[in-house]
């Protein structure tokens, strides 16, 4: 009798957990393209609150390596308030460093796992230099939202575990103009799966070198 009674909890409980996940979170697979309509790698994607809802805190510790006198990746994104690590793999040492109002910093010289974690408060775009090696240059959107990707080479990111609700759904590029560098539109998820596409005012490529990192 108590077996069986504790078997049966179990059931209750377990189903209690995994209810949620199963029945009101949802897939968004998005779709983003260049003005020639080739797919876009490196964008990134963000779903933020649009009804007032309250958006859980999925923070992990991220890292920016430095590795042949690049960074890698070029592109990161986090939820407001992520520590990023910046460890250098080169022999030659690097100073990151950031002027962007989202996040102004300065690593002097250093080589290692030495590349102090920041915090990175503020929502906004951070666009990282070395100041030994003009040519490093790599990007941080830090955005106010746990459903969040960039796209892969196909153009395409998957957003997970979106419950339903009205959103606003974020696309920005490095090489879209400064002022009008996020693009938006309007998202209402419910329990199904779903897609949506951008399509941005410029063509897919690599970086501006050295002048884009002033700001
Ligand atoms: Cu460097």
């Amino acid at each position: 009798m108590a077996l069986k009674h504790r078997a049966w909890s179990r059931s209750v409980f377990m189903a209690g957990l995994l209810a949620p996940a199963m029945v009101c979170a949802a897939t968004l697979t998005v779709d983003v393209s260049d003005s020639t309509g080739a797919p876009m790698p490196d964008a990134a994607v963000y779903a933020e609150a649009a009804g007032g809802q309250e958006l859980p805190k999925a923070m992990h510790d991220v890292e920016i390596q430095q590795k042949k006198r690049q960074f890698l990746p070029l592109l990161t994104v986090i939820q407001v308030g992520t520590k990023i690590s910046f460890p250098n793999n080169d022999t030659v040492k690097h100073h990151v460093y950031s002027f962007s109002p989202a996040k102004v910093f300065d690593i002097p010289l250093y080589s290692g796992k030495t590349g102090a974690a920041q915090s990175f408060d503020k929502i906004g775009t951070v666009v990282l230099g070395c100041n030994i090696h003009d040519q490093m240059i790599a990007y941080v959107q830090v955005v106010n939202t746990p459903y969040f990707g960039k796209t892969d080479a196909s153009g395409k990111v998957r957003i997970e575990g979106l419950p339903p609700g009205k959103y606003t759904l974020k696309a920005w590029y490095y090489n879209l103009p400064v002022t009008a560098q996020v693009v938006e539109q309007a998202l209402t998820m419910t329990a199904a799966d779903a897609d949506a596409s951008f399509k941005l005012g410029v063509k897919a490529g690599p970086p501006p070198v050295s002048e884009g990192q002033a700001w």
